[in-house]
């Protein structure tokens, strides 16, 4: 693996740390003006240019341009951007998205941002500006069709996936893995809550669309019971580093080259919660196309397009992580002194099919869940919340709830990829 370029880090309570203070786009030169890795990188500070743009549900994002190039600096705000300061949280999150961001980066090298500089105090991060990508959502919404996208997001997930387990890490890096994200209490306390109860449940925190049946979801004795169990395998099942927050406001793309961002919400957890979030992703989208293409030729293709980008994904997943598990499998769990070493080349490939069949159950689950949560709790999506007309967008989300209840109730009932697929189109012709 690529070791990639140190970034400079600048740890709380160092000398060079000073009191966190939020930035702005005014003072921005002033307060960072003097960092070397800003000034190499794009000029001088007198020239420079800043805009804010973070528009996700936490954080402070401004693009700095200067003579030379650009470059990104994202400071997390001591309360939750999207609720605002009655939400306190702390700030240490950029501590675990930059140790993710460098973990998970090294294990896919290219798919990840640079990280330049790190100063933990500030909780500020200055990345690599990634220009012309464009959050994947937007073309989602505008029906781009990206034809490397399912390849290099299968690849992603089996790389990180395998890369960050007992298959792949010996027992001191493992365990110094895990005790590190085990500190990203906060956000992954988020997760629990906001992925697998608030959305079952009245709480103060959730929003749905009007004429949405939520007392019957919230009724639903099998779907709630199909929750805890995954949310039982979220918080028990630490397989892997994952990037915890995995879905298409996560990813950037252009048509060739498609980049992972946002990795804060990183915790050791099962593999299939990373593929499942970003495949609920699709389907979700799927379901909103109807309100934003009227040409039933042009809906179709896209549509068709999308549920291709699923299959991409899986193919290359599965492909990618029978590779590692062939090539790379040299782990605590390597078992290799039980089978090949003793010539029986037929067991490892058992226990891969094993892997891969479990790593699918649980990916259906969390994206059952991940389908629920973006339409009834806390939250939304731009797919479905530029979608003026409550009633067509009730009518989008109540397809995309029937699917994501199949697929979490029903989820030993759909053995492939395909089968899943199908239930997307089943519903969508039926309703
Ligand atoms: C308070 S954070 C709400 C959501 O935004 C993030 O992107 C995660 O998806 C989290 O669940
Ligand atoms: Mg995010």
């Amino acid at each position: 693996m690529t070791a990639l370029q140190p970034s400079r880090v600048i740890d709380a309570g160092s000398r060079e740390s000073s009191r966190y203070e939020p930035l702005s786009s005014e003072h921005l030169p002033d307060r960072l003006g003097h960092l070397v890795e800003m000034i190499g990188l794009i000029g001088p500070a007198d020239h420079w240019r800043v805009r804010e743009v973070g528009d996700g549900n936490l954080n402070l994002v401004f693009i700095v341009e200067g003579p030379r190039g650009s470059v990104v600096v994202k400071q997390a705000l001591p309360y939750a951007r999207v609720v605002g300061e009655s939400w306190p949280m702390s700030l240490d999150r950029t501590y675990f998205e930059y140790h993710a961001l460098t973990k998970l980066g090294a294990r896919d090298p290219g798919r990840m941002p640079k990280v330049h500089y790190f100063d933990r105090g500030q909780a500020v991060m200055v990345m690599e500006h990634l220009t012309p990508h464009v959050i994947l959502r937007k073309d989602l919404i505008a029906g781009i069709e990206l034809p490397l996208l399912g390849e290099h997001l299968g690849l992603y997930l089996a790389r990180t996936l395998f890369r960050g387990s007992d298959f792949s890490l010996e027992t001191a890096e493992r365990k110094a893995d895990m005790a590190l994200f085990a500190g990203n209490v906060e956000l992954c306390g988020i997760t629990e809550d906001l992925f697998f109860t608030d959305p079952f449940h009245d709480n103060a925190r959730n929003r749905a669309t009007d004429g949405l049946d939520v007392a019957a979801i919230h009724a639903d004795r099998d779907l709630k019971l199909a929750a805890m169990e995954m949310k039982f395998r979220f918080c028990s099942s630490l397989q892997t580093l994952l990037h915890g927050d995995f879905h298409a406001g996560s990813v950037m793309v252009t048509p060739s080259d498609t980049r992972v961002i946002d990795a804060e919400f990183a915790t050791y957890g099962p593999m299939g919660f990373d593929i499942g979030s970003l495949l609920a992703n699709f389907w979700l989208a799927f379901f909103a196309q109807s309100a934003h293409r009227e040409n039933p030729a042009t809906l179709r293709r896209y549509q068709r397009w999308i549920l291709n980008a699923t299959a991409d994904v899986w193919a290359a997943f599965t492909r990618e992580f029978a590779r590692l598990w062939r090539e790379e499998r040299t782990g605590i769990l390597g078992g290799r002194e039980l089978f090949q070493s003793q010539g029986d080349s037929v067991a490892p490939e058992i226990a891969l099919q094993a892997r891969l069949a479990e790593i699918w159950q649980d990916t259906l689950g969390f994206a059952g869940l991940e389908m629920h949560r973006r339409i009834l709790g806390l939250a939304h999506i731009p797919e479905f919340e530029t979608i003026e007309d409550p009633v067509l967008r009730a009518e989008c989300e109540r397809r995309a709830l029937a699917m994501g209840r199949q697929l979490v109730v029903h989820r030993l009932a759909l053995p492939s990829l395909a089968s899943a697929n199908s239930v997307a189109t089943i519903i969508q012709d039926c309703r």
